[in-house]
């Protein structure tokens, strides 16, 4: 059965290619040079880390704001959570769940989203957390009757939203293995935060803030991703208001846009102590400029409202922008990150995802921390397991057990578990 729709999600991939000429030949590869990581737009060398930390990374993350993914607005919004539901013996007993409604507000108008999360009743006291937004609903992610329907359900269920159904994707959050190993787990649907159809830009909380202008998007201004890297900093507001989890070990995972959205917020919010981005792709993990597999033009023209404006001027011009996704990741040190990918996700680019995470290691070189020490990448189910991790599975875009027992173990090293 997974052989048969492997082989299916190998032939719709290939007409998607010869579609969008992309690129599946490493041999088509060209040469690249990627922008510097330890050398300042001035010309100056980054040799320490309070060099880093004071000149290059606000540099680095400014083209990251202006160029890719927007800026995140200054102001913020006024955002209240009430309890929706309590009940300590979920999951047969051996987890807390609570649901949590958040309402985002300006005073005239306001947008709701629900978290869900799954607290570890054994060991008592505080816990570590995985952060994660899910695709189609809390409701999705398990069986338990009682996970209420997103707020924004009745927007997106529209044709293709036709598998929005309890437990569809159960398999992709491992909650019995995380609880056992003593995390608690938090998600929300990522549609709560911005519908991900550009025409519901009016029901994201991006319209929320003072500067939106429902007709005009201005170049460097955020959009989706950048929306919803926000929202999971909001998570961790809330988070840190909880008697049971350990703010000091939050951990979060993104797959796919959300890898991208993940490694946006790792980027910008110091909280995330581990960041994890699951065949996160091109926009995430993945290098530009290698070109191989989603790239620039094609993820712009299909997802008109994930990247900032100033992105498009990259279309077919990868040289040209002043950064590469290198520097993202260099971005989280010398908080811990990794990454994932799966031999059969040619569109996310396998190879470019592990590059990045390889050349990210000069800045973790700065703190004295472990890195990727080579450029060859490692053979399926060996994962990497140094302050920058990495794995290589079998299999398609996913999110499998096998990724979350590495992510896991990751955590287990890093939060001391
Ligand atoms: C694809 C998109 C990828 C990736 C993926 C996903 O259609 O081209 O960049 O984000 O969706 O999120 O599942």
């Amino acid at each position: 059965m997974r052989a048969y729709i492997g082989l299916i999600v190998w032939l719709v991939t290939m007409c998607l290619c010869a579609q969008q000429n992309v690129d599946y030949d490493e041999s088509k590869v060209s040469a690249y040079l990627l922008p510097y990581l330890l050398k300042s737009d001035n010309g100056e060398k980054i040799t320490g880390t309070d060099q880093w930390e004071k000149k290059r990374r606000p540099e680095l993350l400014e083209l990251f704001a202006s160029q890719v993914y927007g800026h995140t607005p200054a102001g913020n919004i006024n955002v209240t959570y009430e309890i929706l539901t309590e009940e300590p013996s979920a999951m047969k007993g051996k987890a807390t769940s609570k649901q949590v409604k958040f309402v985002f507000s300006n005073g005239k108008k306001s947008t709701e989203a629900i978290l869900l999360m799954y607290i570890p009743n054994q060991p008592a006291g505080k816990v570590p957390v995985f952060v994660g937004y899910n695709f189609k609903g809390n409701h999705s992610t398990t069986l338990d009757t009682t996970v209420l329907y997103s707020p924004v359900f009745h927007l997106v269920k529209e044709p293709g939203y036709s598998d929005w159904e309890r437990g569809i994707q159960t398999s992709r959050w491992s909650y019995d293995k995380i609880i056992d190993r003593g995390y608690a787990v938090a998600t929300m649907c990522y549609h709560d935060i911005f519908p991900d159809n550009p025409e519901l830009r009016d029901h994201s909380i991006v319209s929320l803030f003072p500067d939106y202008d429902p007709e005009i998007i201005d170049p460097d201004e955020w959009q989706a991703i950048g929306a919803w890297a926000w929202g999971s900093s909001r998570i961790v507001d809330f988070l840190e208001t909880q008697e049971r989890i350990d703010s000091n070990k939050i951990a979060i995972m993104g797959h796919s846009r959300q890898g991208k959205a993940a490694l946006w917020a790792g980027a910008q919010d110091e909280r995330f102590r581990i960041v994890i981005s699951n065949d996160s792709g091109c926009g995430g993990a993945a290098l530009f400029r290698r070109k191989f597999g989603e790239t620039i033009e094609v993820i712009n023209k299909n997802f008109p409202h994930w990247f900032c404006k100033n992105f498009r001027q990259y279309n077919n011009r990868e040289e040209a922008l002043p950064i590469d996704q290198h520097q993202l990741i260099a971005l989280i040190a010398p908080r811990k990150v990794y990454v994932a990918s799966a031999e059969e996700d040619l569109w996310a680019d396998p190879r470019g995802e592990f590059l990045s995470a390889y050349h990210a290691g000069p800045v973790y070189h700065l703190y004295g921390l472990k890195t990727i020490d080579s450029d060859k990448m490692p053979e399926l189910h060996k994962p990497i397991m140094g302050d920058i991790g990495y794995h290589i599975r079998a299999g398609v875009h996913d999110v499998t057990e096998y990724d979350w027992e590495r992510y896991l173990d990751f955590a287990d090293v890093h939060f001391d578990n």
